[in-house]
Parts: structure tokens; C-alpha cells; sequence
């Protein structure tokens, strides 16, 4: 863009935000529509069916004039807020599934989807997000901006005007997918959270989210006893600690009555547990599980765990909680990050999935991009979690994939549940990126149905929060049919969104390749990041391994053994290198560099290749976006032109730091029909190194 275009841009952009309301992404995929008029007709009166009725009222795009009912009545074919839809009407057995029903029609009106008669249930009970959100209004690994809860600096208690606004707008946003829960605070958790100040809080927002059906939790600290409550120790057998949560729970339950529960990280990562006081993490989860079970409430229990001496972080989850497995309580769910290690671009699924049989166990995804390149890199993150979901444990034979195991579909469990790290942030647009909102969107989805196709999500995301017809504030000049929209820009957009995860799997960790970040801040290539002070396990060597033999890590049978972990026929599969899926091969094995893949290249070659494809996929990113000008209002295409660019720049940073770097170990040249990098590795360490690549 050049100069005067940005200044016109910018124009553009000024003025529409004080003539009118322009697109700049708030509305998220429900942006105001022109209404057709409609007549409602509900069986009863609550504030959750008057949100439904306003929505029809607002949004209608069926027959001018249509009648349409909202009925609770008794389905037992109807699993909690399922809901039996027809053109004209809904019904389920509670509001709330009146409430979904409207979604649901509504967005086939705009989507174009036919509507016969169908009873929808929901895959998971439980659809939760995560907030890692503190008290003092930051948002660990957030990159939308602060809190939308909690206030930066001394008021962080405060509740305004603004902030019922916008809680309500989230709420709408989660219900129309879905979402009926919300962590609202960091598992790396404050005990301030506990005391009444806070406390209030968490019930004000309660209060906005309650008509929406978001259930509120929090994150707890589990030394709190010892921390606010005076006590000398936190351990959770001790009768003085016992009290006081039940007492703590009582007081929230009073302010609260339909609290939803805890999430708890404990003895992980530094936190608190019961590992301190020498107990389990059955002894922990339970005691607070007992103290919730008169209220209904749930203990959400990670078992995201791991220490510095372990010769295998992959393994430790596994190794420590299978042994429970049949001594939690019925309340207590343990929740499960998908892959062993940490949410890294491509991990196997964790072996703890199918393993546990007699726990009820939830699966933990990250929609905020911690690991994908944060708001800057188009990353649609559905095809992620389907590989995920649609994996097979063979734990209960063939087709017992990870979704079956934990939507109670192979486990008798009396709860199942799922939960999202949130990537939402005070920005505008909610989550930084206009295209990380579909990753909000395809959680929720996902959450709601896990049989969706990526293709659905995406095609339903992309007209939703981007067609120009019909909607009250487009932009766009239309002087093009709905086929050319969907021509030119629905088809490109969805194709670039489906091949978005894999190229950014491509430009930074192919293969099996996994954390190896510069630094904290998990953005930049460090393969080469390992400062003496730093644990092991947290510096990228210690999972690369590269040397000049090969690269990777050996967790076969004369590794590591974390295959041992996987039921058969897994784990003969992941042991043989021959029959390792080649997407996972540097996970599993420790590779020479000269060892000839499927397609009879080296190993080292197809890391290059790799490396390259995800560059030149982004490029196509940028051609594919560049030619939907037309289609969009120009602030959001100016702002995804802009971050495709940055996202091109890091591709490459990505892949001529890690190239040269692993060139170091393999000592063979680089292909030589792909680009020659365009870095020095000295000036990539260097600068890596002081400021942890953030390209702006
Ligand atoms: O992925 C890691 C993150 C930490 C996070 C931790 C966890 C909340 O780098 O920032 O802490 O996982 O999931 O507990």
C-alpha cells in the first residue's frame, strides 16, 4: 500500500467510526441484520426466552410475517439443552435449549442451510472457556489486549456501566455457539480470588451471564487456606483445612447459587498441591469435590504435570495419574491438554485419554495462539482439534477415538465436558486477529457437536461474519451476485483457513518437531535457546536432540518408551519408524539425517522441503487475501493484509533460523530447488536471543 492509499485507508477508517458503526469486528459473527418482521409466540415467560424472542425479532430472515413458537415441553429424546428444530418452530426442555434453537435457526436462515425437522443434542454437557485472565487485569499468554473482567490498576473491582456491556455482549456471542461456561480467572491463580471483594465480583458477572446460560468457575490457589484463611498448613486432609474450603464453598454458594466449580492446577509448574503435604491428587481433588457435592458443584482437576529431573516430559501425566484412576469422586473431572506436552503445533493425542477408565476425564484445547504465533498468524485452529478428537485410542477396540472417550459415549460418566483457553481480550475485535474469532467459533462448534466438518465451520463462520448481504453495516459495495461472493471470496478464504494450521506446522516444527521456541514468549525459532540458567526441559534441545547423527526424540521402547503409554496397535505403530506416522516421526523417533523417507528423499531434504512449503503457503495467503478486496470492507482486509505480511516475514525468519541452525548437525546443502535463506543465523540468535522475535 502506498502512502496516500494509507492515508485514505486511514480516513476511511475515522470517519466511518464516527458516521456509523463500522465493521471493526465487535459483532463478531452476529452482526446486525435487515430484518425481515416475524411474529413470536412462547409458551412461558423468563428472561433467557425473551433474549430468545429478541433475537428472532432482530435477525428473521424466513418468510416475511412468519409465526414462529418457542415451546418448552418434555422430549426424552432431548439430552439437556438439546432442542428439536422446524422452520417455524423450537422446542426443547429447558429455556436455554429454546435459546439454542434460535441460533440454530437463525444461522441456517443465513447460511443458506435447509431447515426440516431434527432433534440437536449436544456432544459435551459442559462447554467451558478458559480465561487465564489475573486480578490485576493481564491475561497470561493473551494477545487481545487486558481483561475483560478484571480492571488494570486499583479499580480492578470495580463494575461499570461498560463492563455489564460488554459481559453481555460475550455472553451473547458464547451462547449463540454454545459455550454455558466460563472460567474467569488464570489457573495460575491468585488467592485474592477467594475473598469477598472478588467474590462479589465473580457474582456480578454471574448475574449478566446467568440469562445467556454461562455458568461461571473459578481458578483457585491451593494453598489458600494457608495464604488468606490463617491456617498453618493447606493440607487437604487436615480437619481445620476441610473446613474452611466448606466453609469457603458455603459462602460462595450463598452469593451464587448455581456456581459452577473449580479449576484447579496444583503441584504443576510451581503451584501449590497436595503433593506438598505428601498426599495425592486424588486426596486434593476429592476433599474439594466433597465439599461442592452438596451444591451440585464440579472440581475441574489438571493433569498438566511435570518436573525438571524427568527424563521424559511427555510421559508424566500418564505415569502419575493412571495409578489414581477409580479414586476420584464422581464430581471431580480431570482435564486433559491434547497433546503430552503443551499445546505445540502438532503433538500425538495424550496417552491419558482412554487410559483412565474409571475417571471422568476432559479435554483442555488452547484457542489463544500461544504456540501458533500468537493474534499475528492466521492459524484456523478446527482441523487441529478434529485430528485430535477423531484420533483412535484403541482403548476400548477400534473407533474408541478421544471424542468417544470423553463424551461418554464408551465411559459411563455421570458428567462430560471440554474446555478452550480463551483468547479473548479487551481488543475491539475481541481477540486480535479478525480470523482468530473463527478458533472462538469452532471451540464452541466443536464443543457443541464434535461431528461438525472443518468444512462446515468454516463455510458457516466465513458468511457469518463476512457476507455483505443482508446485514445492517457492510461496507462493500455490492455490485456482485452471491455466486461471485462465494466464488471469489467464501471458496479462497475457507481453502486458506483450511490450510492454515499445517502451513504454520510446516514453518515452524514439521515432522514430529515440537517446542522449539526461542524464550518464553513462545513466538520466534530457538532451537538453539539453552542459557545455563534455564531448566533443561524448557530449552529446545532437550526435545529436538538434533546432533550430527540425526534429530528427534526417542521415545521407543529403547528410548524413552512413552510408546509403552499408547494401546495396540499403537504403540508397534509409533515404535517402528517405518510405520510412524512421518507427521510425527521426530515425536517419536531419533532420525539420521540421511534416513530415506516415503518418498524417497532424506530425511533432511523433507525437513527443508517442509520448512519451505509453509513459507510459500503463506505467500499464497497473502495472494489469495489481496484478491478479496472487493469483497470486504477495507478495515478488516487492511488489517489481515497487514498481519499476513508479518506472519510472511516471521515464515521465513522461521524457517532460515531453524534450516541453518539444524544445518549446523546434518552438514548436507540445502536443496537446491527451494530459496536460499535470506538471514545470517548469527544475526537470527542474536536478535532472538535479546528480544524473543516479535516483527513489529
Ligand atoms: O503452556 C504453558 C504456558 C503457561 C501456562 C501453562 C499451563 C497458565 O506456557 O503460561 O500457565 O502452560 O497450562 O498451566
Amino acid at each position: 500500500m502506498n502512502f496516500s492509499k494509507q492515508i485514505i485507508s486511514l480516513f476511511t477508517i475515522i470517519v466511518l467510526s464516527f458516521v456509523g458503526h463500522s465493521e471493526n469486528g465487535h459483532d463478531a459473527w452476529l452482526r446486525p441484520k435487515k430484518a425481515k418482521t416475524v411474529n413470536v409466540i412462547t409458551s412461558k415467560q423468563s428472561p433467557t426466552i425473551s433474549i430468545a424472542k429478541n433475537e428472532l425479532i432482530q435477525s428473521w430472515q424466513g418468510t416475511e410475517g412468519a409465526t414462529v413458537t418457542l415451546r418448552i415441553k418434555r422430549n426424552k429424546s432431548l439430552k439437556s439443552d438439546g432442542f428439536k428444530i422446524s422452520e417455524n418452530s423450537i422446542q426443547a426442555n429447558t429455556d436455554l435449549g429454546l435459546l439454542y434453537g434460535v441460533y440454530e435457526l437463525l444461522r441456517r436462515q443465513q447460511t443458506g442451510v435447509s431447515i426440516k425437522e431434527e432433534i440437536i443434542n449436544p456432544s459435551y454437557d459442559r462447554r467451558i472457556l478458559n480465561h487465564w485472565d489475573n486480578p490485576n487485569g493481564s491475561i497470561e499468554r493473551g494477545y487481545a489486549g487486558k481483561s475483560i473482567f478484571w480492571h488494570y490498576g486499583k479499580d480492578s473491582l470495580a463494575v461499570t456501566d461498560g463492563d455489564i456491556k460488554l459481559w453481555k455482549e460475550y455472553a451473547r456471542i458464547n451462547a449463540s455457539i454454545g459455550i454455558n461456561g466460563a472460567v474467569l480467572n488464570n489457573v495460575n491463580a491468585s488467592p485474592m480470588m477467594l475473598t469477598a471483594g472478588y467474590l462479589e465480583k465473580v457474582k456480578a458477572i454471574t448475574e449478566v451471564l446467568r440469562p445467556y446460560g454461562v455458568k461461571t468457575y473459578i481458578s483457585i490457589k491451593f494453598s489458600s487456606p494457608s495464604l488468606i484463611g490463617g491456617l498453618k498448613t493447606s493440607d487437604p486432609l487436615d480437619t481445620e483445612v476441610i473446613t474452611w474450603w466448606n466453609n469457603k464453598i458455603k459462602e460462595i454458594y450463598k452469593l451464587i447459587p448455581d456456581f459452577g466449580g473449580f479449576l484447579v492446577k496444583a503441584s504443576s509448574e510451581g503451584q501449590p498441591g497436595p503433593q506438598d503435604y505428601g498426599r495425592t491428587h486424588a486426596d486434593g481433588a476429592n476433599m474439594l469435590a466433597d465439599a461442592f457435592k452438596p451444591y451440585g458443584g464440579i472440581v475441574m482437576w489438571r493433569a498438566f504435570v511435570y518436573s525438571s529431573n524427568d527424563v521424559d516430559r511427555a510421559k508424566q501425566a500418564y505415569t502419575e495419574f493412571v495409578p489414581l484412576d477409580g479414586q476420584f469422586r464422581d464430581n471431580v473431572i480431570i482435564q486433559v491438554k491434547n497433546g503430552p506436552v503443551d499445546f505445540q503445533p502438532r503433538e500425538p493425542f495424550s496417552s491419558l485419554f482412554g487410559a483412565l477408565k474409571k475417571t471422568i476425564i476432559m479435554p483442555e484445547l488452547q484457542i489463544t495462539q500461544e504456540y501458533l504465533g500468537h493474534s499475528t498468524h492466521l492459524a484456523y485452529l478446527g482441523t487441529m482439534w478434529k485430528e485430535f478428537l477423531e484420533s483412535d485410542t484403541y482403548q476400548k477396540g477400534p473407533g474408541s477415538t478421544v471424542a468417544k472417550s470423553t463424551d461418554g459415549s464408551l465411559y459411563n460418566q455421570k458428567i462430560s465436558a471440554i474446555a478452550g483457553v480463551s483468547n479473548i481480550g479487551l481488543d475491539t475485535n475481541w481477540t486480535g486477529h479478525t480470523f482468530a474469532q473463527s478458533n472462538w467459533y469452532a471451540f464452541g462448534r466443536l464443543a457443541w457437536n464434535h461431528e461438525l466438518t472443518n468444512d462446515q465451520i468454516t463455510e458457516e463462520w466465513i458468511t457469518l461474519t463476512f457476507s455483505p448481504f443482508d446485514v445492517e453495516n457492510s461496507q462493500v459495495k455490492i455490485d456482485f451476485s452471491k455466486q461471485d461472493w462465494s466464488n471469489h471470496f467464501l471458496k479462497p478464504v475457507k481453502h486458506m483457513m483450511l490450510d492454515s494450521r499445517e502451513a504454520v506446522v510446516d514453518y515452524m516444527m514439521p515432522l514430529g518437531l515440537h517446542h522449539i521456541f526461542s524464550a518464553n514468549e513462545h513466538y520466534g525459532p530457538g532451537p538453539w535457546y539453552a542459557p545455563a540458567r534455564v531448566r533443561k526441559d524448557w530449552t529446545p534441545p532437550y526435545y529436538h536432540k538434533a546432533d550430527s547423527l540425526g534429530i528427534g526424540f526417542d521415545r521407543t521402547e529403547t528410548g524413552s518408551n512413552a510408546v509403552s503409554q499408547y494401546e495396540e496397535p499403537l504403540r508397534s505403530e509409533f515404535n517402528n519408524i517405518e510405520t510412524c506416522p512421518e507427521n510425527l516421526l521426530l515425536w517419536f523417533h531419533h532420525v539420521s539425517w540421511d534416513y530415506k523417507m516415503k518418498n524417497g528423499k532424506t530425511l533432511w531434504d523433507n525437513l527443508c522441503y517442509h520448512y519451505d512449503a509453509g513459507l510459500q503457503k503463506v505467500r499464497e495467503f497473502q495472494k489469495i487475501w489481496d484478491k478479496t478486496k472487493p469483497y470486504v470492507d477495507s478495515e478488516r482486509f487492511y488489517e489481515v493484509q497487514s498481519k499476513l505480511r508479518d506472519q510472511s516475514r516471521n515464515a521465513q525468519v522461521w524457517k532460515d533460523g531453524c534450516l541453518l541452525y539444524f544445518q549446523e548437525f546434518s552438514k548436507m546443502p540445502i536443496p537446491y530447488d527451494i530459496e536460499r535463506p535470506i538471514h545470517d543465523l548469527e544475526d537470527l540468535k542474536i536478535s532472538t536471543m535479546k528480544r524473543p522475535l516479535n516483527y513489529k
